[in-house]
């Protein structure tokens, strides 16, 4: 058995809302994170002037509509620092902890096909198995420091922006050289330029970048939005880039050169990257379109930047505004008036070596104090490659991808079954507003899970097909736009030797989303889902408690009820009191009488139940207890719900009990009963026996011994989470082992301790009738069992073994329900399902 349901990699944004979405549908999790907190990028790329380029409002979870409301943003564009407050906020909110364990970083993740799971390696030597691994690493985490010639001699300290110093770094006074301007590098230059001797600045490609125009959020403003937040989060669920940007709806190059410089204006003064991609519907699509954009950013550093050669330089010329990160700043270009700022283009004139002292380029030497390096990340699939991760038949991740990423909707790659990546390659991931793409994601993974799960599927992989069929669409939109002309990381551009695959989803974010809605709704299209019903409880997955359920555990948690096997068998006899006074009268039956059948050993008192003058059939009915509790009057309700939905006369027996009645003195008064109704009640009508767990135990031994010795003939036998087996070394007696769910294996074993006190007579078929040697020719089952319940594994057993003697069984497994429920009914909602689909049953099979 897997030790968890689920692992997680990485406890990000993605991660963190992982384990929250698995953890509510029941499944047991844990997340790893290498970093000592939680926030992925937002935790590690904690250098000066990091802000998210997408505004706080949107860039937030929408899970939670109490969240959203609760939480205020202080800035238009979150700092680095409340950006990671808030995450931590919500795994203070939502319980996270106890499954997010912090550093601890997972080296390998290997498949066992055998087993269908998991095994996880962290580096702290611990290995884990998990039924399904979700890979929530994250797309820009894996940093990446060129080769740089010399680097290892260089006298003063040198920083990667993604692995700042917790405690800051002081650059007062220093002469300081910055590697990269691409967001990171925009953001964090103008900080280093305030506290500097001097900062150079290394640039090898240019890039466009627009204002933010970051302001505190106006408290008006928040009110508003949050009154409408839902059908703002809707919005943006059904949007290109996950953010509603208002376009104009026309094409740049219809429109009139003044309007266009109008619109362009109008965006540059309110901020932000999107609205200005998102203006016209061609920007993105048609390169003449694109330069109108461009020039416009481009006349604007001209603008701001006091020297023309300078200004010129840091004009982006070479590729489409949008095709690498726009990026987003207030500062940047106006830092280059700064007199400790120099611009060094490396790109005519090249990085050559990092010497002791300082930065060699081939034609010139920079004597520097501190170097930072904001060179970015081996993007969408660096994070996975730095993990051994192992699927069918061993085949290493970095194989299969070797010449580059493919996966099934960005989220599952063929040949790693139970293994799904959060905004892998092939979703819309980092082409969009990350948080929106991952909540999506992660409720796709959690729905996808579940349905494997509830349907008694062990592996879900994709499909080479559908993969195939996948990369294919992701290549074909990509290159219907200007997105691939520019070396970005979007291709792979920025890591030598990567191979050059576009590799985000550019469709949309809601398209996308519709098209992964239609695959699940399909039954997961394109997903091969292998049936192993045997497996799936052998790995005794984890499935939430109903609420009402729970809060039936709950009371008796409170009221401190004690285990039946700590009690004598009077006191817990006495024990249902309450539960009667809990459960309050059964619904009306035209007609109820109590009556004394005539047993071999004795008057046998039983009630019938009449609902109507002329029922299809009669049904004998055993109340539960473990062959030592419970009587009619306990049952009352339960047998009423049943008599009315089944419209059958039921006859509920008050068999003898243990431990003053040791086996068989039950299963005697049981059949002894049944034969008697059958004779002097049923008449020609079809006559079928019921009961719930030492009472389905009691149906199942009737129908056992009817057949046996010609006994009378049966239409159905109903067996509600029946005792069918003394053997309590089944997983789900361990699952249940010391744990109240109502009934546990120690209860169980006092009641078998008490029912058969010698071992010896256990056995007997009509004790435990999974030991029949044939269960053929037995009456037609509906068997009913709950996932919480010591009994579940029986309750299958049986219902496979009726399977292979060829007895038609109908099976229901009520996923979420403990053992008991059946008895609640006007508690537990689906004890008055199980009353009408038991009541269903018996009436079709009276019918028919
Ligand atoms: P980016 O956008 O990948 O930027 C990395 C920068 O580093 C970029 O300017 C690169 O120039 C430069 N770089 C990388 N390697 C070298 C070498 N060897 N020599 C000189 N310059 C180099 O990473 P960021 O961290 O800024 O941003 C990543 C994303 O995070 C961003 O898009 C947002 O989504 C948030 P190049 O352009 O390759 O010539």
């Amino acid at each position: 058995m897997a030790d968890l349901d689920v692992v997680v990699v990485g406890a990000g944004f993605a991660g963190i809302y992982a384990v929250h979405a698995l953890r509510s549908a029941g499944l047991t999790v844990r997340a790893f994170e290498a970093g000592s907190g939680i926030g992925g990028t937002w935790f590690w790329n904690c250098y000066p002037g990091a802000r998210c380029d997408v505004e706080s409002k949107d860039y937030s979870y929408s899970f939670s509509p109490e969240l959203e409301q609760e939480w205020s943003w202080s800035e238009r564009y979150p700092a680095q620092p409340e950006v990671l407050r808030y995450l931590n906020h919500v795994a203070d909110r939502f319980g996270l902890w106890p499954d997010i364990q912090l550093n601890t970083r997972v080296t390998a993740a290997i498949w066992d096909g055998e087993a269908s799971q998991w095994t996880v390696r962290t580096d702290d030597g611990a290995e884990r198995t998990a039924r399904f691994c979700v890979m929530a690493a994250g797309c820009l985490s894996a940093y990446q420091v060129p080769a740089f010639r010399g680097l290892e001699s260089f006298r003063g300290p040198w920083y990667h922006t993604s692995r700042w110093p917790r405690e800051g770094v002081d650059f007062t006074g220093l002469q300081v050289g910055l590697v990269g301007t691409g967001s990171t590098g925009i953001q964090v230059a103008p900080e280093i330029a305030e506290v500097a001797q001097h900062l150079y600045v290394f640039q090898r490609t240019a890039n466009f970048a627009v204002p933010n125009r970051n302001a505190p959020v106006d408290p008006n403003v928040e009110r508003a939005l949050k009154a409408g937040y839902r059908q703002y989060r809707e919005q943006a669920r059904a949007s290109m880039l996950g953010v509603p940007v208002e376009g104009t709806g026309r094409p740049a190059l219809a429109e009139p050169a003044a309007e266009l410089q109008r619109t362009y204006m109008e965006r540059w003064q309110a901020g932000g990257g999107m609205p200005f991609l998102g203006a016209y519907t061609d920007v993105l699509v048609d390169r003449a379109a694109n330069d109108t954009v461009a020039e416009f950013i481009r006349d604007r550093i001209r603008e701001t930047v006091r020297d023309p050669a300078v200004a010129e330089l840091l004009c982006p010329t070479t590729y489409p505004v949008g095709a690498k990160r726009l990026c987003q700043s207030d500062d940047y270009f106006a830092m280059y008036n700064r007199p400790n700022v120099t611009l060094v283009d490396v790109r005519s004139d090249p990085i050559a070596e990092v010497t002791p002292e300082g930065l060699r380029t081939a034609d010139g030497f920079y004597a520097l104090d501190a170097l930072v390096f904001a060179t970015g990340f081996d993007a969408m699939t660096g994070a996975l490659a730095r993990i051994d991760i192992r699927g069918a038949d061993g085949l290493p991740l970095t194989e299969k991808w070797a010449a580059g990423p493919r996966a099934y909707l960005g989220v599952a790659t063929a040949g790693f079954p139970n293994m799904f990546i959060v905004t892998g390659p092939g979703s819309p991931s980092v082409l969009s507003n990350m948080v929106v793409s991952i909540e999506q994601h992660v409720e796709w993974i959690r729905d996808c899970v579940e349905y494997a799960v509830s349907h008694g599927y062990s592996q879900v992989e994709a499909t080479s097909e559908a993969e195939k069929a996948w990369g294919e669409h992701v290549i074909e939109v990509a290159y219907s736009t200007l997105f691939p002309m520019a070396d970005s990381w979007y291709v792979g551009a920025n890591i030598p030797g990567k191979p050059r695959v576009f590799s985000p989803y550019i469709g949309g974010v809601g398209t996308y989303r519709a098209r992964c809605d239609e695959v699940a709704s399909a039954g997961y299209e394109g997903f091969v889902l292998t049936v192993s019903l045997a497996d799936c409880r052998r790995l005794a997955v984890s499935v939430s408690v109903n609420p009402q359920a729970q809060q039936v555990l709950d009371g008796r948690a409170e009221a401190g009820v004690p285990p039946t096997w700590e009690q004598t068998p009077e006191e817990a006899r006495a024990g249902f009191a309450p539960v009667r006074e809990m459960i309050g009268p059964g619904p009306d039956v035209a007609s109820v009488r109590d009556i004394v059948i005539p047993g071999t050993a004795g008057g046998i008192p039983a009630r019938v139940y009449s609902p109507v003058a002329n029922p299809p059939g009669t049904v004998v009915y055993y109340h539960g207890g473990g062959w030592v509790l419970g009587s009619v009057d306990d049952w009352d309700a339960c047998v009423r719900a049943l008599a009315v939905a089944s419209g059958c006369d039921v006859v509920s027996v008050d068999y003898r009990l243990a431990p003053e009645h040791v086996f068989p003195a039950a299963t005697d008064d049981a059949y002894d009963a049944l034969v008697w109704v059958a004779a002097e009640m049923a008449g020609d009508r079809p006559l079928a026996v019921a009961g719930d767990s030492a009472g389905g135990n009691l149906a199942a031994v009737s129908a056992l011994r009817a057949r046996d010795s010609g006994g009378p003939a049966l239409a159905l036998q109903v067996l509600i989470y029946p005792v069918t087996d003394h053997d309590l070394d089944r997983e789900s007696y361990r699952k249940y082992d010391g744990r109240e769910f109502i009934l546990n294996k120690g209860d169980m074993a006092w009641f078998w301790d008490h029912y058969a006190p010698d071992p010896a007579a256990r056995s007997n078929p009509y004790a435990s009738p999974l030991r029949a040697t044939d269960l053929s020719g037995l009456p037609p089952a509906f068997v009913l069992t709950a996932e919480h319940d010591p009994l579940r594994d029986e309750g299958y057993a049986y219902a496979d073994r009726l399977r292979a003697a060829k007895v038609p069984v109908e099976h229901r497994h009520y996923g979420s329900q403990i053992h008991g429920f059946f008895t609640l009914v006007n508690v537990i909602d689906d004890a008055d399902k199980a009353a009408a689909e038991s009541g269903a049953a018996i009436r079709a099979a009276m019918e028919g």
